[in-house]
């Protein structure tokens, strides 16, 4: 008796998989049709510990995000944001200080010129901005959607709360996002988080590029990667560069390799120091470095904080204003503190450090004076509004502050002239 209702319990149990094995054939066969469907998120591997996004498949509306107008329905059902230049799309998030973050999103073209961007501030406990910044951008392949390599992003020491923003650069354009994560991040590529800092000198973080974009502002695919080895390709625009803080009247040593490209034109890497205020000051490095041949040569420079800074932007590009899409490669950026001493058991001479310039006004470059916007300095420069906002890495081209520096992009060196500081 029991037997058999045991296999009356196994016969209904089989046909039920059957039924639901059969339903769901179907349903991906009548979900054939429309392939437009955002990709299903994979969890990947052991890189994940904790996910902070809220809703960030937008399948709850604007749950978490705020902005209804911007959700949009494709005709699969699934649900995405769409958004151009504005920073209303965005989330405030639960993350800690001083951790690593993995930062995965789709992205689909939409009509918006430029990349995609999801960007990320900092705020202190009084709600003040800290100078670090993320601003991952990712220009588009083809016109369906496309995930946005693997990025990371640290989280400032003092930041307590966080921002994430979904946008692109273009005010009359949009781009589409679906699939937004942003997960503790335990491991990156092979190396553990814990093993990174193994010089305490060093104050560049991933100057070898080995861990993406960890640590850099810029572009996912300016990471290149060859026989096993990444480094960064940059053309002419300030797009490539490390947040550093610094100490008031300190030496530092500079070294990098640097490797010729299409670029007929010196590998340059740019210093500039901001205070406390986030304002630069006027003294900042330019240092060039003209290829011999077409392998991979060193830079080796000393530069020194000015007193009243406490922070450095390290840029690093190809110094070619006049030819836009050349380009050089940057690896092994490092950057240490030094003293007289150690500088001279290394023979470099003090008398490099005579390269520190002086002077707000550099070729190519505007200082932002009140009332000044975006749109007012394109048409004082005749530069397209758009590729001014290209050539700086604005945190938010809304917003400009006195005394904030402007890279002009080529074609408007005489206008500068006019322009000189009293
Ligand atoms: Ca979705
Ligand atoms: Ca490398």
């Amino acid at each position: 008796m029991r037997i058999r209702k045991l296999k009356l319990a196994l016969v209904v149990f089989i046909s039920l998989v059957f039924v639901v094995a059969l339903a769901y054939l179907i349903g991906i066969h009548l979900d054939g049709g429309s392939k437009k469907n955002a990709p299903k998120v994979t969890k990947s591997e052991n890189t994940v510990l904790e996910a902070v996004i809220l809703n960030g498949d937008f399948e709850k509306g604007d749950l978490g995000w705020g902005n209804p107008g911007a959700i949009q329905k494709e005709d699969s059902g699934n649900h995405c944001i769409i958004n151009n230049c504005s920073w209303e799309v965005r989330q405030e998030m639960n993350l800690l200080p001083h951790t690593t973050y993995t930062v995965s999103a789709y992205t689909k073209k939409g009509t918006a010129r430029g990349p995609a961007r999801i960007a990320f501030n900092f705020l202190d406990v009084n709600g003040a901005k800290l100078p670090q910044f993320y601003d991952i951008k990712y220009t588009h392949v083809g016109d369906s959607w496309e995930k946005i390599p693997q990025q990371f992003i640290m989280v400032p020491k003092n930041a307590a709360t966080a921002w994430i923003y979904l946008l692109s650069e273009d005010p009359k354009g949009y781009h589409c996002f679906d699939n937004v994560t942003v997960t503790r991040t335990s491991e990156i590529g092979d190396r553990k988080i814990t093993d990174i800092s193994t010089d305490q000198n060093e104050l560049m973080i991933n100057g070898d590029f080995e861990m993406g974009l960890y640590g850099w502002i810029g572009m996912a695919d300016q990471i290149k990667y060859e026989n096993g080895n990444r480094f960064i390709r940059n053309g002419y625009n300030w797009e490539v560069f490390q947040i550093i803080d610094v100490n008031p009247g300190q030496k530092y040593l500079i070294t990098a390799k640097t490797r010729k490209g299409t670029s007929s034109k010196p590998a340059r890497i740019k210093v500039v120091f901001l205070n406390q205020d986030e304002k630069r000051v006027p003294e900042f490095f330019n240092i060039l470095h003209s290829f011999d041949a077409a392998g991979w040569e060193n830079v080796t420079e000393v530069i020194q904080a000015p007193s009243s800074v406490n922070q450095l932007r390290v840029y690093l590009l190809s110094d070619d204003p006049k030819r836009s899409g050349t380009y050089c490669d940057f690896d092994n950026i490092s950057l240490k503190p030094v003293t007289d001493e150690g500088l001279k058991k290394m023979l470099i001479k003090n008398s490099e450090l005579t390269r520190m310039v002086h002077g707000f006004q550099e070729s190519g470059q505007y200082v932002v004076k009140a009332g000044d916007t975006v749109s007012g300095i394109a048409l004082q420069f005749n530069i397209p509004e758009q590729e001014l906002i290209s050539a700086n890495a604005f945190s938010d081209p809304g917003k400009l502050e006195v005394g904030q520096i402007i890279y002009l992009p080529q074609g408007s060196a005489q206008s500068l002239n006019q322009t000189a500081t009293p």
